[in-house]
This record gives structure tokens, C-alpha cells and sequence, in this order.
């Protein structure tokens, strides 16, 4: 009977070392069976994180069915007609109680890393505000002059196939980001909460209304990448994706001026505009008792 098992137990263990050695997947595909191809250092911590605890599982997962099949054999009516009366054993207890929390340390310790590190947001160089309404996404680029795109789900028959669209992905205005670059994701939403997912880029942020969350993302190639918004938010829900086009710095700049907007100003730039503003609001109140003071005397 043992043998009969093992069978089974190597064959599921074959499909899942290959699966864990599986190349990549750069696009969802039929039959997919891992996560889609990592291109943030975030979602390779979560992917790392979850083979790990994959192979705690499966270690759990064959401990017990190994425990379980021995004791339905050694220990059944038939091969056992005196059955012994124990009921305790100390070690026995102390070991079932320690063993699974040293195993629970063990998932903690990264998992509280992990959870740390999507929440860090790292010196932004971009920031894009991410708003979800009923049923489209707006992105703005606040840095970058007010540029402000709705993005809407491609309709079927405007889909082009031959551009790499696809049909309840694709969008009529794709966010647009370049490589290499941390970017800050600013999530809000207007009407009812959704949720910003981008599944290759380890994100996943509700957007609710009258709140501002965020995400980072440095995404280090470059390419198209989809995801949907992922809290039920009424009838269109799975119908306003999300398209993100990672494209190259020059590629960005190009696109941004297009857009009739500038680059991000640089920290020097910032600061004198800001002693500008400074000028002119300190003068103000002067301007303004000057102001009073004629016309006191006017009188
Ligand atoms: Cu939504």
C-alpha cells in the first residue's frame, strides 16, 4: 500500500520543483501556473517569500500524510487488536507545541522584512497620483506640469492585435513611467473605494475616497505591464484596467514634453522658486498695511 503512495507523492513532487524552476513568464499565458515575471525588487522579495514558505508547506503537507498513512497501517483493528491506553506524553506535547512556533519565527522574521520594505517608499524621483473613478483611472503627474490622463479600457472592436493589445487589458491612455526610476504612486479615488493592483510590480493599494495611499515602484525593465482594479467598485469593475508602459528615460522625457509638461525641477530649482514665493509673501502684509495706512490718510 505504502508503494502505491509514493507514486502520487513523487509525481507531485516532480510538478513541483518544475514549477518552482519554471522560466519566467514575461505575459500571462493559458495554464499559467506561477506568478508573472518580477520587475520590481519588491515583487522578487514576495516571490522569494513565497517559495519559501512553499517549501515549509509542502515539508508540513508530506510530514503529515506520512504521519497519517503509517498510523492507519501500523495502528488499525487488524494489525493492532491490543491498543495501548496512553494518554499523555510530555515530550511528545512540549515537541508539537515548539516545533510550529520556532516554524512560525521562522515566517515571521521575512515576512516582517518584506511587509517593511513595500512600505518604505524610497526617495521618490517621480510621483504620479493615481485616482480610480467609476470606471476609469486618472493619472497625474503633479511634478511634472499638471499633467492630468484618463485612462479607459480599450472597447473590443478598437482592440489592434497587432500593436500587442489586448482585449480587457489594454487601455486607451496607458500610464507611462520610466526605467530605473523609484516611483511614488499616490492612490486615491473619487466615488467609491478601488483598488490599484499591478501584480508584476508587488502592489496591490486600495483607493479610497477622501484618503491618500502609496506604493512604490522601481521597476527595472522595460515593457508593458497590466493589472486590474482589484475591490469590487460596481458594474464595470473588471472592466477598468490598469496599463502601465515602462518606458526608457529619454523615451519618458520625450513623452512627458509631448504631453506639453517638463521634467521633475531639480532641488535647487525648488528651492528658488520657493525663496521667490517667500519674497512676495513677506512683502504682502507690508503692501497691504501701506495700502491701509493711504487710505487713513486719504481720509
Ligand atoms: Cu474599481
Amino acid at each position: 500500500m505504502i508503494k502505491n503512495l509514493f507514486l502520487p507523492l513523487f509525481a507531485f513532487l516532480a510538478v513541483f520543483t518544475l514549477s518552482l524552476t519554471n522560466p519566467a513568464f514575461a505575459e500571462i499565458v493559458p495554464w499559467q501556473m506561477d506568478f508573472q515575471d518580477a520587475v520590481t525588487p519588491a515583487m522578487e522579495h514576495i516571490n522569494s517569500f513565497h517559495n519559501m514558505l512553499l517549501y515549509i508547506i509542502s515539508g508540513i503537507v508530506a510530514f503529515v500524510t506520512i504521519l497519517l498513512v503509517y498510523v492507519l497501517i501500523r495502528f488499525n483493528a487488524k494489525a493492532n487488536p491490543v491498543p495501548s491506553t496512553t494518554t499523555h506524553n510530555v515530550l511528545l506535547e512540549v515537541i508539537w507545541t515548539v516545533v510550529p512556533v520556532v516554524i512560525l519565527i521562522v515566517i515571521a522574521v521575512p515576512s516582517f522584512k518584506l511587509l517593511f520594505f513595500e512600505a518604505r517608499n524610497p526617495e521618490p524621483e517621480l510621483t504620479v497620483k493615481v485616482t480610480g473613478y467609476q470606471w476609469y483611472w486618472g493619472y497625474e503627474y503633479p511634478e511634472n506640469g499638471d499633467i492630468a490622463i484618463t485612462s479607459n479600457m480599450l472597447a473590443e472592436k478598437e482592440v489592434d492585435k497587432s500593436k500587442g493589445q489586448t482585449y480587457l487589458l489594454s487601455a486607451d491612455n496607458p500610464m507611462v513611467i520610466p526605467v530605473d526610476t523609484n516611483v511614488m504612486f499616490q492612490v486615491t479615488a473619487s466615488d467609491v473605494i478601488h483598488s490599484f493592483a499591478m501584480p508584476q510590480f508587488g502592489i496591490k493599494v486600495d483607493a479610497v475616497p477622501g484618503r491618500l495611499n502609496s506604493a512604490w515602484a522601481r521597476v527595472t525593465k522595460v515593457g508593458t505591464y497590466y493589472g486590474q482594479c482589484s475591490e469590487l467598485c460596481g458594474k464595470n469593475h473588471g472592466f477598468m484596467p490598469i496599463e502601465i508602459k515602462v518606458v526608457s528615460k529619454e523615451d519618458f522625457a520625450a513623452w512627458i514634453k509631448k504631453q506639453g509638461g517638463h521634467l521633475k525641477e531639480t532641488p535647487a530649482a525648488t528651492e528658488a522658486k520657493a525663496e521667490v514665493k517667500e519674497e512676495i509673501q513677506s512683502a504682502a502684509p507690508i503692501e497691504a498695511k501701506d495700502v491701509a495706512t493711504e487710505i487713513k490718510t486719504n481720509k
